[in-house]
Formats: structure tokens, sequence, C-alpha cells
């Protein structure tokens, strides 16, 4: 970390130089002091330009060191020290100035940025609220609405947009240090602007903090931070400065040490190792500058729309023109569906969609950098494909299934070039969710391996290294969660209560509702290939409700009954009486909430442990991340590792013993049992 002073004339330019992201360190912080007090002691300095070498502007506090005590000087001492500077900081921002870096840049007299920077307050993301002044300062600035809006979503806005919001003062073209220096020169001999912290916050309408408690709350849901930031801008609006620094502060000390905020942080951790991971250091992935689809149903159309919208040309194949025809169709309304929602423009769509092309000839791949099938679920058809494709591409092109129950050494057999060859499991829809599984073979070479990763950071998803057994990392847990929730409805829960419990503990919906949505016969396919295989699934209410022709919302009916047109479940007499029939003989019981969660989440953990100690993933944080990215479980809770060991992996094995002596769970394994002696899942990683 360096901070160095340089002068240009009457302007001192004042570098920070602190990589990767100029994060505000304990030593960050006790330079900024000295920097003032040593240009303060300077008479020849009219103001001062605070800029950042690298990618970017200070990007907050240092979240690694949100784990200890806070180490003086404070931040918000910091920012104070710099707004009461004898001569004027000048901010100079380019990348993105966040947290604590805003905080800092809003201590500063002016601010300036380049037309890319982005600026925000992200704190509750990470289960907090802004501790240096965020919450006081912004509303004095740019008015409470503005203010409740930054702070509560924590999401980053533009330098045009932070102009307008008179978030900064001016954005500069070209070069950012010349034009904070020509800015300074500007301003050297002008008044000074009041200090934002003596400001007076500008009224509100009647309501409106009412109002935007109910708008807050109901995103936030079980989440602490955004409310409390909230109460935070309220309290900075409705008395003077000091006291609501004294409150921020208070708030942000208590989050800081909170459970959530403990989630959070190490799903931030988490989500910025995967695209890394230690194993592939110094492996350089292929190209890929174009792509292929084979296959136009929803998971092809939806790989091909994430590809077209990473920038990459995309040919899209199929058996006959008019399967292609549906397949084109399928990614047109993909963007004809994001033009609807405003989140492209329409002219966005139509240069997307010309950058698909469609066809049924396979010689179109003839020098195409990596081609993804996703064709029916069917070892032989899946076979065929990649025949065509080996006889076709390039022996260097990367060949992918995005198969989720199948085994790709066994689909890979017969492909030239077997080290190409690997699983990219997309989650649907592909162009939305963020999670993509990818499955090395036996045969995948280091460097096409490091390609799937590559992908996935052009496309913006979370990468995940899985092993090759049934259902991956994440499908596997998932078939645990159902044959739970069946075990809770045979021994007195219904279905009901379990997706209230479920949704209370935050996942946007139950096991049964989510069911019923995707449709029950996808999973019933599965079991069929599962007991022709010799294995014995366990699902006696939905192997008879699917005997029934009850595949969910799309047949009226599943778990829940439905009336034409209307989506909302309603109880079923019909599943009632089923239950109650296959439940005949067993003990019942009655659930509580509490209960419920944990029969339902235990148990994944326990099978999540044997994954781990198979090595199927290699680490206990990766499956956090499969969990949060391609299955909603809550990220304020860390997923169901972190979940597991902030609850105590002890009291996880008791409660699982507990379940197991009652027939309702598998009994807790040896490598969980263990992991628990040891305190933690590191004892399985690595
Ligand atoms: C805060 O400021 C609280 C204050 O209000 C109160 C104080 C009293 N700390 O994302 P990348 C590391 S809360 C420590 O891949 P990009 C990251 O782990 C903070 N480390 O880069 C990674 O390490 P490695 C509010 C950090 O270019 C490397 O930097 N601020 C931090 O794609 C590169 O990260 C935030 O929440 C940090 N704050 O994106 C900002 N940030 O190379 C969070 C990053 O060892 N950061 N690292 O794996 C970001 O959003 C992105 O990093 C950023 C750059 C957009 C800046």
């Amino acid at each position: 970390m360096t901070v160095t002073i340089a002068r240009e004339n009457a302007i001192a330019v004042v570098t920070v130089d602190n990589p990767p992201v100029n994060a505000l360190s304990q030593a960050l912080r006790q330079a900024l002091v000295a920097a003032v007090s040593t240009l303060d002691a300077d008479a020849a300095v009219k103001a001062v330009v605070l800029i950042c070498a690298g990618r970017t502007f200070i990007a907050g506090a240092d979240v690694g060191e949100f784990g200890k005590p806070p180490q003086p000087p404070h931040l918000p001492d910091v920012v104070a020290t710099i707004e009461g500077a004898k001569t004027p900081w000048v901010a100079a921002i380019h990348g993105s100035a966040l947290g604590g870096g805003l905080e800092v840049a809003l201590g500063c007299a002016w601010r300036v940025a380049v037309p890319s920077a982005s600026l925000g307050l992200p704190e509750v993301k990470l289960g907090i609220i802004p501790g240096a002044g965020g919450t006081v300062r912004l509303p004095r600035l740019i008015g409470p609405a503005a203010a409740v809006d930054l702070v509560t979503s924590g999401s980053p806005v533009g330098a045009k947009k932070a102009e307008g919001l008179g978030l900064i003062d001016a954005v500069v073209d070209g070069d950012l240090r010349a034009g904070a220096i020509a800015f300074a020169n500007d301003i050297a001999g002008k008044a000074r602007p009041q200090p934002v912290s003596s400001r007076a916050v500008a009224p509100v309408e009647a309501g409106f903090w009412e109002g935007a408690e109910k708008a807050v709350a109901g995103k936030a849901k079980r989440e602490a931070a955004p409310l409390r930031a909230l109460a935070s801008v309220r309290k900075a609006s409705e008395t003077d400065f000091a006291s609501a620094m004294a409150f921020e502060r208070e708030t942000f000390l208590e989050l800081r040490g909170s459970e959530q905020a403990a989630a959070l942080r190490h799903v931030f951790f988490a989500e910025r190792a995967a695209p890394r991971p230690p194993e592939l250091a110094g492996v350089t992935p292929r190209a890929i500058r174009s792509a292929a689809v084979i296959g136009g149903g929803t998971m092809g159309a939806g790989i091909a729309a994430a590809l077209r919208d990473a920038g990459l040309p995309v040919v899209l194949i199929e058996r006959d023109a008019a399967a292609v025809e549906r397949g084109l169709a399928n990614v047109r309304g993909i963007y004809e569906g994001s033009v609807k929602r405003g989140r492209i423009p329409q002219a966005v769509a139509d240069e997307r969609m010309a950058g698909v092309t469609g066809g049924d000839d396979y010689g179109l791949l003839a020098d195409t950098d990596l081609v993804i099938e996703a064709v029916f679920e069917d070892l032989a058809v899946k076979r065929a494909v990649f025949e065509r494709l080996s006889a076709v591409c390039r022996p260097d092109a990367v060949l992918a299934t995005n198969t989720s129950y199948l085994d790709p050494d066994a689909i890979s057999e017969g492909v030239s070039h077997p080290e190409r060859f690997l699983g990219l499991h997309f989650f649907s829809p592909a162009q939305i969710m963020k999670l993509l599984e990818i499955v090395p073979t036996e045969a995948t070479a280091p460097e096409v391996l490091a390609t799937g990763f590559a992908l996935a950071r052009l496309l913006g998803k979370i990468p995940v290294r899985a092993g090759i057994c049934d259902g991956f990392i994440g499908n596997r847990i998932l078939k645990v969660t159902r044959a739970q929730a069946e075990r809770l409805l045979l021994s007195g829960a219904t279905p009901a209560a379990v997706d209230a419990a479920m949704r209370a503990f935050g996942l946007p919906m139950g096991p049964f509702e989510a069911q019923d949505l995707g449709g029950l016969d996808i999973a019933a396919f599965q079991r069929k290939a599962a007991r022709e295989r010799g294995e014995t699934p366990f699902a006696p209410v939905a192997d008879r409700l699917c005997a029934l022709g009850r595949y969910g919302q799309k047949t009226g009916g599943g778990w829940y009954d439905y009336q034409p047109g209307d989506r909302a479940p309603k109880s079923s007499e019909t599943v009632a009486a089923i239950i109650a029939e296959v439940a005949e003989g067993r003990a019942q019981r009655t659930w509580d909430e509490a209960g419920i969660v944990d029969a339902i989440i235990l148990p994944m953990v326990n099978e999540a442990t044997r994954i781990l100690e198979e090595r199927v993933a290699l680490r206990a944080a990766d499956i956090d991340l499969v969990k949060i990215h391609g299955y909603g479980f809550p990220r304020w809770r860390g997923g169901p590792m972190h979940h597991a060991e902030a609850r105590g992996l002890s009291a996880v094995v008791a409660v699982l013993d507990r379940l197991a002596a009652d027939g309702l769970a598998e009994p807790p394994s040896d490598s969980l049992r263990r992991a628990a002696e040891a305190g933690g899942f590191s004892v399985l990683a690595g």
C-alpha cells in the first residue's frame, strides 16, 4: 500500500495505490489522515486531488477486517479530517466509489468522475449499513428520497445519473488526472461549498417515511440491514449531524457482528474465489470467440441467449427446418420478454437476435470454438450428436454437454479428442440463473476445464466445479430435499405447512409449490430410470400423483389444486386423501416451523457432506454457491453449509440422530460426524 503526494503547481495530487481495489485498510486510513496534515501545513497548496491507481477508486472498507475489532483511525474520523482540511479536496473517481470509498468522497469538498465510473453504498448487501457517514451525509447532499434509494438497495449508479442527483459535481471526459487537476485549478480561487455535514436535509412529504418503510420491508423480507439503513437515513433527516452519526455508527457496529453479516461476507468471498480455483492457477483457457448450441428447446434457447448476451455470435442447430424455426422463436421470445420488462431496448434485442444463426446443417460448426449440446436427456440421442460434432468440428473446439442427470463420461464415449469434452450444466432459465456447474470427465484437459471457468466469467455466471454422480451437486441435494418433504407429509405435516415454513426460512418458494411450477413429470422420469438401474428413490406420494396425471400447474393440479387461469395453490382434498392412505400406520406428530426447516435443511447438509467427502464438490463454500445461485437458498443465510457451521455441527448431528431414530431422515454420515468433531467442514476439503 502506498499513498504518494505529487505537486502540479498549486495543486497537490494524492494517489492511493492499494491493490486490488484500494480498500480502506488501517494503513490506508492512517496514510490519508497523514496526507491531510502534511498538505494543510503547506501554504502553497490551494487544492488537493484524491485519485487512485489501478482499476478503481476506493471500493470500500476492507471486508477482510470486518471479523476483527476496528483499529484507529476509524473511518468516520478520517472522513471528518478530510472534510475539515484547510485545503479543499477533490475526489477524482474512476471504476467504483463504493461504501467507505464513497464516504471518503463525500468528505471531499468536490467530486468528479469519468463517465464509466459507478458510485454506491452496497453495505446492505453485506448485511451492514454504511458506517462512516454515508446515511448521514447522503440525504444532506442529494435529498432523503434519493438517499433512501441508494442506501436501501445497495445498487450503484453511473456517473451521469450521479451528476443528475448532485452526487458528483462534474463528469470528466478524457484523462481523469488532468481533468481533475484542471477542475481543482478552477475551484481553487472560488468560495468553498458548505461542508456536507453542516447542510440541512430537505423536508419530505407527509407519509414519506411510512411509505418507504413499507416498500423496503416488502423487498427485504427477513434481511435486517435494509430497514436498519432506512432508519439511519431517517434519523439523519430528523436530527443533528452528530446524533445521526452516533446512531449510524452504533447500528453499523451492531450489524457488523450479526449472523446475517457473517453469512453475507462468507458469500462475498466465496463468489470472488469461485472463478479462480487454485487448482487451475496458471492454466490458460482456450479462446472462445464463437459458440453454437445444439437443441432449441427452453434450455437450448436460454443458453443461446446467455451466450449472445455476452457478445458471442451463436449458431443454433436443430434437426430440421421446422425445429430450427421453433428454436429461433424460443430465443426471440426471450428477447421479446426482456424488452417488455424494460430490461433492454428493442434495438438491443434486434442486434442480439441478428447474431443468432439457425440451421440444421452441422457443417455450419466447422470453425466454431465452443459447442454446447442441450438436446433431450437420452444417452443414445446425445451420443449421436457428439458423433456428428466429432466429425465436423475443429479438433481443438470445446464440446460440452448440458446434461442434468446423465453421466458425461458415458456421453463422451466415442468423442474424438475427448480431452476437449466437459459438462456445462446451466440452470433454467439459463439466460438468468447465475449458476454454472462445470463437470470435467476423466479425460478433460486442464485448459478445457479452465475454458469452462473463463466462459462463466464471460457470461457473468458463478462457476462451480462438480464431480460426476447422479445429479452432480445441486440436483443430488434436491433429491434429498424432495424425499424429506414427503417424509414430513407422511408424519403429519401438510404441503401448505411445509411450503410456508420454507418460505419463512427465506426460500422464494416451498418444495411443493416449486414442483407444481416446474412439473412433476421430469422427476418421475428420473425415478423411473433410477428404478431401472435397481435404485429405490423415495417418492410414494409423488408417484401416486403422477399416476393420476397430476403433474402440477400445467395439468391443473399437482401437490395443490389450481383454478383455470389462476396460479394460486389451493389445498387439495385428493392429495390429502392420498397422503393419509400412504401414511397409514405411520406415527404422526405436530410439526412447527423450526422442526420442518430442520427436517428439510439438515438432511441436505448431510448429503452435501458426503458430496464433499467424495470430492464431487471441492469446497463447502462451492456447495453454498450452488444452493444460493441455482435453487434460491437465502443468500443472507450463507448457504446450507455456512448455515450448518453457524448453527454448530454438533447440534446438526444431534438433530439428525433424533430424526433418524424416528425414521424421518438418514443418520448423520461418518464424514459429518468427523466434521462436527473437528468443528468445521475444512477437515473434509483439500
Ligand atoms: C464498507 O465500505 C463499509 C463502510 O461503510 C464502513 C466502514 C467503517 N475488501 O470483485 P473482484 C477483493 S463495506 C476486501 O473480482 P472486480 C476481492 O476479494 C464495503 N477485498 O474485482 C478480490 O480478491 P482476490 C463496501 C475486496 O474488478 C479482488 O478484490 N464495498 C473488497 O470484478 C478483486 O475483486 C463493497 O462491497 C473489499 N471491499 O470488481 C465493494 N472488494 O483477487 C465490493 C474486493 O484475492 N467489491 N475485494 O480474489 C466489488 O464490488 C468489486 O470488487 C469491484 C471490483 C466492483 C470493486
